[in-house]
């Protein structure tokens, strides 16, 4: 790969000092795991084998309703915003596809492929959006302010399914294979809109959009409480996106942004039921304290990302398959160095969760020794699972401290002086 953003020459330098300090710690962590009988190579290469996506919107600073602050350098337009991504796979070697949304990442579907092929990036699920209105689109005419696939008027919601309809075309020219329909629809006053009827409508519009999926794709429905709509959401939890799901055919599936919960919801057993029913799809990682708040996976509550992976670990088998991305909003860090960091935060979870030993666990929930159960589970989450982490980085190709050579290559300062700062721009994120 002869067109990565930074000269792998920088990341082996920065490798070479801190090498033998790795191989130090991994053979200690080896040896403390070969003790309770686990293989640190097999654990190693599972940690190697797993990748999630990162959004194209997730490189550039985002915003809150009431500001933005532009980043140095951010990226303008989909090129650039490829090539952050190149530096975030480069670095961290766990983010090899890139999840794009339509319209924002609109460019010739030649173009984006080649463009991506060169940097070694591929292409994640694809991501409408009818929760703005596009003015610079002549195919979106009217507006999305009281919905859109919801919507009272047939033409918006036909408007609607017609825009999903393009990005599975788009997402077809780019080897996509999945298409994720997050709405913004609802209502917020109570009486404004009929619950049942709106419900009835959406997934009369999701049924047209399921019917133009290629045979190997899958339609991702993603619920989220609350905002824009503060009173009432079409597809507000798991229930509803389960039952859309459902409805629409065995290729939806329902999508878990992990944001997208009210406050100390139990989320690792909405993953454990939506598997259970075969309808769960795929996440959107990121952290949160109070809402959706878009923060770095792991950064708020590593223990819940852990939780959930320790269901992701049991229910791993032929045939579950789910698609792992993240959706953040970066507001006072570098993009890139959050992204990075994420994608590690998210690995160490599965890493912590693959320590776990199962056979143990489930002795002890036969017998209800719940100390015992509680202890053989936390001691997955308590290891320090950085050397296998750096290890996979580092057999990749990757950097052993990635953060630290991200800023030793001095990437942001080179593209801030081709990039003049975007002032306004959309922080949009579901
Ligand atoms: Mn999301």
């Amino acid at each position: 790969m002869s067109g990565l953003p930074i000269d792998p020459g920088v990341v082996a330098h920065h490798n070479e000092p801190r090498a033998a300090a790795l191989a130090e710690d991994y053979d200690a962590l080896g040896a403390r795991l070969a003790r309770r009988g686990i293989d640190i190579a097999a654990v190693t290469a599972k940690v190697a084998g797993f990748t999630v996506a990162v959004p194209s919107w997730g490189v550039g600073t985002g915003g809150t309703r009431f500001a933005r602050f532009p980043g140095e350098g951010e990226p303008r337009g989909i090129a650039q915003k490829l090539q952050d991504c190149a530096v975030i796979q480069q670095l961290g070697r766990a983010t090899p596809r890139v999840s794009l949304h339509i319209p924002w990442d609109r460019a010739p579907a030649a173009e984006l492929r080649d463009r991506a092929g060169a940097l070694g990036l591929g292409f994640d699920a694809m991501n409408s959006n009818t929760f703005q209105d596009h003015p610079d689109e002549p195919a979106h005419r009217l507006s999305y302010r009281f919905g859109s696939l919801s919507h009272t008027d047939p033409a918006v919601r036909a408007q609607a399914v017609a825009h999903n309809v393009e990005c599975i075309e788009i997402g077809r020219a780019l080897g996509s294979r999945a298409l994720t329909v997050w709405i913004g629809d609802g209502s917020n006053f109570p009486g404004q809109s009929h619950m049942g009827r709106a419900f009835e409508r959406y997934l009369g519009a999701m049924g047209e959009i399921y019917a133009a999926l290629p045979e190997d794709w899958r339609l991702f429905s993603e619920h989220k409480m609350y905002e824009p709509a503060f009173y009432a959401t079409v597809v507000q939890d798991w229930g509803t996106s389960l039952l859309a799901a459902q409805a629409l055919g065995p290729k939806a599936a329902c999508l878990v942004d992990l944001g997208h919960h009210a406050p100390n919801v139990n989320i690792e057993m909405i993953v454990s039921r939506l598997a259970h029913a075969g309808k769960l799809g795929g996440f959107h990682f990121n952290d949160s304290k109070y809402g959706d708040d878009d923060l770095d996976a792991g950064a708020i509550d590593p223990f819940r990302l852990f939780l959930v992976f320790n269901e992701l670990v049991d229910l791993d088998g032929p045939g579950f398959d789910p698609a792992y991305m993240i959706d953040q909003s970066h507001n006072v860090t570098d993009p890139i160095e959050s992204l990075i960091r994420s994608a590690d935060e998210i690995r160490r979870a599965y890493a912590q969760a693959l320590l776990v030993d199962r056979t143990a666990l489930a002795g002890f929930q036969d017998d209800n020794d719940p100390l015992m159960a509680s202890e053989v589970l936390k001691a997955g989450f308590r290891a320090d699972v950085d050397p296998i982490l750096a290890r996979a980085r580092l057999d990749a190709g990757g950097a052993i401290d990635p953060i630290g050579a991200y800023r030793v290559s001095r990437y942001r300062a080179r593209v801030a002086a081709e990039r003049p700062a975007v002032r306004g721009g959309g922080g949009g994120i579901t």
